[in-house]
């Protein structure tokens, strides 16, 4: 479809205000997004590009339970957090949003009013899960109980976090609610369904066949959705956070947060031209107008909504245009495991940032290389000290480096003149002239992983062509080799001047720096690929190192911080071992315990394992083998107060005997920790 467009609108899915940014987010959505952005605007067309948090849904609710804050204080926090992130890394939105903000809820109530009033909604009572104790509605979420495939006692009501499973709270045994740990029950409760089985037809003629160049994941996922048939879907939800329904006596019911949170990209469109005093309706071309190219940057979990239910109430509603693309990535790992916000197992824009100060366009870069495309990948540290060493180092920042430093000593960092052109020459400057073409077409059709391959292939054709002239070696006799030096400086600078605008949707920043450097004005894209956009006489300056080798020990301090969390996380996970079968007093009364005294300890020799110890056990002295001595020293018991079962049956170990047995506890880290009277008791003293 080569359709010209005279406005973009781009969306990138609002972020829930439930926790920072990572990564994957970065890698999935943003980053891609905001390629796209940059290189439009640099193809100087009218692009708007959104974003903004969503503030509604359980995961917000559900987060300010687990903070012990309330749902607008979580959402206020993480709107500042993730809204400084992204721009912290450059991610170019014209607005971030709010659906928390009246817009917002005006729209939202706008559009379903419309759908409501034109008949579309199909009204419903059915039975849903209901808090007894808390008198609430609660959403799948909010059931826990025993998954029944790998028996995680705190599986959701929607999934099984410990073994993956999708779960209804049918499946779970023992179900319980997060709110009163009651036993939901059922109860009868109205809600208005969106039919899409009626637009079944139009989504499939829509998709199906006016869409075969939506990249494989997305158009495939729809095909499967649209071939297994679409049911109706609930628009309302009964909670008490959300966008209150435009219908009288609903209180208590909210919009379903996916019939909202889509909304908040127009509503998003509305702030920004509002925050500018533009006329009223300013914000309508980039929503009503059949000019304008609509794309939804997203994540492979969001592509049913922004495929399917979305473009549904947009048609539903009849006013608004629909997306022309919805480029969804696969999923980024964290080495070899998914990134999971709710075990922290993630890199962290902020965290990043304080270890990689100034080292945004690293990321950028080496999640832009390594992007899940097509499927899902992974980000490893090793991987990103060898892009940057190998690739953003030795490639791009060599080339740049020695071309500018060689101007300024050959040259005084003035741009030589070009004289006659040789073969070699020629041979770059033809091949300069292909890029912004190669690289911009793979933008077009969401291939930036290609597109940044071009970038450094055009880096390595600078090395090549530097390495194949060797100015340095012509410098030996500067004055007879003049005119060559001057050539190949003067093609090697004309060459970083279009490296600094061709990066600049990848590396705004490293963009920035260059373009000041070289002081270029501006271009724009269709300009570049020639050998004019520096005059000779024109002085440069220096830029420093545009990228620094990083280290084995910062990459290792990255590993470990992975590993320790690992570590947490088990412990974390860690369950008291389960209820051992029922005994009677009768059996509890034949265990003899006492408060004893270690009066002396040493290591019984050739055993790691064991301590020797002589105990007063108020009844006599003696000698207790015990399996301590990997978690204590000798020095250190000596003098304690212990529980000892004293009625133990003697054992011989290593050739000594013990008598009794010292009553122990292991922590959840598998230290060992004494049973201790609370205060100094008389030995022998009977614990019962
Ligand atoms: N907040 C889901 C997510 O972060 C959701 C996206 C909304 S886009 C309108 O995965
Ligand atoms: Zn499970």
């Amino acid at each position: 479809m080569s359709k010209n467009f005279q406005r973009y609108t781009v969306t990138a899915a609002l972020p829930y205000a439930n926790g920072g940014v990572h990564i994957g987010h970065l890698a999935g959505v943003y980053i891609p997004a905001d390629i796209y952005c940059r290189y439009l605007r640099l193809k100087n067309e009218d692009v708007l590009f959104i974003c903004g948090s969503d503030e509604h849904g359980v995961p917000v609710t559900i987060r300010a339970a687990k903070e012990g804050i309330t749902v607008q204080e979580v959402v206020d926090k993480y709107d500042k957090i993730i809204g400084d992130s992204f721009k912290e890394f450059g991610i170019s939105f014209d607005i971030y949003s709010r659906t928390s903000k009246p817009i917002h809820h005006e729209t939202s109530r706008e559009i379903f009013k419309t759908l409501y009033d034109k008949g579309v909604f199909v009204e419903d009572t059915s039975e849903q899960y209901f808090d007894p104790i808390a008198h609430k509605f609660l959403a799948d979420r909010y059931i826990v109980g025993t998954c029944p495939v790998c028996g995680h006692t705190d599986a959701y009501g929607d999934q099984c976090e410990n073994c993956g499973t999708s779960l209804t709270p049918d499946k779970l045994i023992n179900p319980r609610s997060k709110l009163s740990d009651a036993t939901p029950t059922k109860k009868e409760t109205k809600h208005w369904y969106f039919p899409l089985d009626k637009y079944e037809a139009w989504l499939k003629e829509w998709i199906l066949e006016g869409h075969k160049e939506w990249k494989t994941n997305v158009y495939g996922q729809c095909k499967s959705w649209l071939d297994a048939g679409l049911q109706p879907r609930p628009m309302t939800r009964d909670l008490d956070w959300g966008v209150p329904l435009p219908i009288p006596n609903t209180d208590g019911k909210v919009m379903y947060v996916w019939f909202d949170a889509p909304i908040g990209y127009i509503s998003a469109t509305k702030d920004y031209f509002a925050q500018k005093n533009a006329d009223a309706d300013a914000w309508k071309p980039y929503w009503k107008d059949e000019s304008t190219k609509l794309v939804h940057f997203i994540g492979k979990d969001n592509i049913v909504f922004h495929c399917i239910l979305f473009p549904a109430i947009l048609k539903a509603e009849g006013s608004y245009i629909l997306p022309e693309n919805v480029p969804a990535n696969e999923f980024l790992n964290l080495a070899d495991a998914k990134i999971s916000t709710s075990r922290n197992r993630a890199v962290w824009l902020d965290e990043y940032l304080r270890e990689f100060e100034g080292k945004q366009d690293v990321l950028r870069y080496v999640l832009t290389a390594n992007a899940p495309e097509t499927k899902d990948n992974s980000f490893t540290w090793k991987d990103f000290q060898d892009r940057n060493n190998n690739e953003l180092v030795s490639n791009l920042g060599n080339f740049v480096n020695r071309v500018l430093t060689l101007t300024q000593k050959y040259f005084d960092g003035v741009v030589p003149p070009l004289n006659d052109l040789e073969k070699v020459d020629i041979d770059l400057v033809e091949s300069l002239r292909t890029f912004p073409n190669k690289i911009g077409e793979s933008i077009e059709n969401y291939r930036f992983r290609e597109a940044l391959g071009y970038i450094m292939e055009l880096s390595s054709i600078g090395n090549k062509y530097f390495q194949e002239n060797e100015p340095w070696k012509l410098a030996k006799d500067f004055e007879g080799n003049k005119a060559r030096i001057e050539n190949v400086l003067h093609l090697a600078l004309q060459l970083t001047a279009n490296l600094a605008f061709l990066i600049e949707p990848f590396l705004p920043f490293t963009a920035q720096k260059l373009q000041k450097a070289l002081g270029v004005g501006k271009f724009y894209w269709n300009e570049l690929g020639n050998q004019d956009l520096l005059i000779s006489g024109q002085k440069i300056e220096q830029t420093g190192l545009l990228f620094e080798k990083i280290e084995d020990d910062i990459v290792q301090k990255q590993l470990n911080i992975l590993a320790e969390r690992e570590k947490m996380n088990e412990l974390d996970n860690k369950k008291p071992q389960p209820l051992a079968s029922e005994i009677t007093y009768d059996d509890f009364a034949k265990l003899d315990i006492r408060v004893a005294t270690i009066l002396k300890a040493e290591k019984m020799p050739k055993s790691d394992k064991l301590l020797k110890l002589l105990l007063d056990t108020g009844i006599d002295e003696r000698v207790v083998l015990s399996g301590i001595a990997k978690h204590f020293s000798p020095e250190e018991v000596v003098g304690k107060q212990v529980c000892v079962l004293c009625n133990l049956a003697p054992r011989k170990m290593m050739g000594e005997m013990s008598n009794g047995m010292i009553l122990m506890a292991e922590d959840k880290d598998g230290s060992l920790k004494f049973i201790e009277p609370s205060a100094a008791i008389w030995n022998g003293a009977k614990i019962s």
